[in-house]
């Protein structure tokens, strides 16, 4: 047995430590092995990247996602760590394939997802966060990447994503030295959109931000969401392309006429999802 032995439930099965909620129109993913401070093992891995696929099957009725960890200490420390000795090369490439894979199903679900962020988002976590649509954070939280203080470099997207969300000179500066950032500092340079007091405010506040969303035509937000995470770091004139692609699919939708037919009716719309 080690400490960071998988939980118990009643029936003395394996706690998963993943876990996937739906109430209403909000989805709250859960990554659950506080021992570890949610370090994102090869398991925890598959079990997101299952969970994912599982909702980008069936998005309907959703509006949005909150990916979260448990504990209180942590939303992700990073890779697990205890599972790098011994890896050849081309295994440490499967893991980074994995952790990528991961970001990727974030990317492409056609649901925003927020990460709520209360504690530690460090190396794997906070490339797991930077995949999300934005960050919320509570005051309790650190940011960084300390990867070359394990003679690693960032491997789920460090180098791609946080350069795009802070600018290149504290991207390197932070993957450089490995330094943490508090609230106030991820907040300054954007990383952190919203900050807020505690968990509580924190699942609230990301929470009413699904709702709002959830008022809005679903089809119209997930064309916007692939548009945008497809239009990051390219060229002006690639991103006006798959932007005209997304307006011509948006007239293709039931929830395009309902929304204009509306507005022009002076009455609330009633969006269908389709
Ligand atoms: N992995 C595994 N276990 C971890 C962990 C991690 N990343 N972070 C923490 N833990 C475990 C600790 O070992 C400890 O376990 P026990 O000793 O209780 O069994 C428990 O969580 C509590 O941690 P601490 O006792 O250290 O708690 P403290 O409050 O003292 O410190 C801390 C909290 C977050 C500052 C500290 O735990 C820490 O520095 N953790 C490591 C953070 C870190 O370096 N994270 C980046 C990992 S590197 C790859 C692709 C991608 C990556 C790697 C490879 N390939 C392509 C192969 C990405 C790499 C990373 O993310």
């Amino acid at each position: 047995m080690t400490s960071h032995d998988r939980a118990e439930q009643h029936d003395g099965t394996p706690a998963p430590e993943v876990r996937l909620e739906r109430d209403g129109a909000v989805a709250v993913i859960t990554i659950d092995r506080p021992k570890a401070l949610n370090a994102l093992s090869p398991a925890v891995l598959d079990a997101l990247a299952a969970i994912l696929e599982e909702l980008a099957t069936d998005p309907a009725g959703l509006a949005g996602v909150l990916l979260v960890g448990a504990g209180g200490r942590a939303f992700v420390a990073g890779a697990d760590i205890s599972a790098m000795p011994g890896l050849t090369p081309d295994e440490g490439a499967q893991t980074a394939e994995r952790g990528h894979g991961v970001a990727a199903a974030v990317e492409a679900l056609p649901l925003p997802v927020i990460a709520c962020v209360d504690g530690y988002a460090l190396g794997g976590g906070l490339e797991l966060a930077l995949a999300c649509d934005f960050i919320y954070a509570t005051e309790a939280s650190r940011f960084g990447q300390p990867e070359v203080h394990l003679g690693l470099i960032p491997g789920f997207g460090g180098t791609v994503r946080l350069p795009r969300a802070v600018g290149p000179a504290l991207a390197k500066e932070l993957i450089y030295t490995g330094r943490q950032l508090g609230v106030d500092e991820a907040v300054q340079a954007g990383l952190v959109l919203r900050r807020f007091a505690d968990r509580e405010a924190l699942l609230a506040g990301a929470r009413e931000t699904v709702e709002r969303i959830g008022a809005n035509a679903a089809t119209a937000v997930a064309l916007a969401k692939r548009v945008l995470v497809g239009a990051a770091g390219t060229p002006t004139a690639t991103a006006t392309l798959l932007e005209i692609e997304g307006f011509r699919d948006a007239f293709r939708t039931d929830d395009m006429r309902e929304g204009v037919a509306a507005f022009l009716e002076k009455r609330d719309p009633e969006f269908t999802g389709r």
